[in-house]
């Protein structure tokens, strides 16, 4: 039995023009953080944390500075740090793996904890179900665009990585009031069925769509959507061998 836990949560979206106290937004996710630091073999961070980010050489975006002190505090003490790049923050590039020791992660991972299968992802562009948001993302990911994209000025450029988000926003509709599709109808629980066509896989382990719930999908498999930071503060823990969703109350 494994005393130490697995912690993951998603979709802070630190930033977002929509919240009304960035700071106490900001100080309840720390919390969190503090709260679970002691008992935690890792923490994942599955994509979102930042409602958008882009760092340059030389400058990154001002704020956020409670949550990245808590991350190198968490790091300093050995417990690593999981930070998938979700669609709203895809411009994370070194600074918080250097800084803050975070280990990044862009795309998908699908690891053995505790003697289960777990297949990890921020939830965005998985398959081939999105083509039009899979090839604005192919846009944005790539190394030529950003190049470019960051010899604009930050005053501008950081307005551009804001019209992005809100964009992604926009589209979905899914930050300020997000509600569960059906089982026939979500890209990733479909997305989760057809890699389960090919490997077995106890638990997918989800963010990027608001919504907190767990999902049979297969015989011996269940995908855990990890809710958000605005609606739900719901994270999912892995303790006993099993894993559960829970909602963080300050
Ligand atoms: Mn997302």
């Amino acid at each position: 039995m494994n005393s130490k836990k697995i912690y993951f949560a998603s979709d802070v979206h630190l930033g977002a023009p929509g919240i009304k106290n960035h700071r106490e937004h900001e100080i309840r996710f720390v919390s969190w953080l503090d709260s679970v630091k002691n008992d935690a073999a890792e923490i994942y961070l599955m994509g979102d944390i930042f409602d958008f980010w882009f760092e340059y050489k030389k400058v990154v975006p001002r704020g956020f500075t409670r949550f990245l002190g808590k991350l190198s505090e968490i790091t300093d003490s050995g417990i690593p740090v999981h930070f998938f790049t979700g669609n709203h923050d895809i411009w994370v590039f070194n600074y918080l793996s250097s800084e803050c020791g975070v280990i990044v992660h862009r795309e998908p991972v699908v690891k053995t904890i505790y003697g289960k299968k777990y297949f990890l992802a921020h939830g965005d562009g998985l398959g081939n179900y999105d083509k039009h948001y899979n090839f604005l993302k192919s846009v944005f990911t790539n190394k030529f665009a950003q190049w470019l994209f960051s010899w604009i000025h930050p005053n501008f450029g950081i307005g551009l990585a804001d019209f992005w988000s809100g964009k992604s926003r926009d589209k979905n509709n899914k930050i300020y009031g997000s509600h569960y599709l059906g089982d026939d109808k979500e890209y990733s629980v479909l997305y989760a069925k057809d890699v389960l066509k090919e490997q077995a896989i106890d638990y997918f382990i989800f963010g990027h769509r608001h919504v907190a719930r767990t999902v049979s999908v297969g015989p011996e498999s269940q995908l855990i959507f990890l809710g958000d930071w605005i609606q739900h503060f719901s994270y999912a823990v892995i303790e006993n061998n099993s894993v559960e969703l829970k909602y963080f109350n300050s």
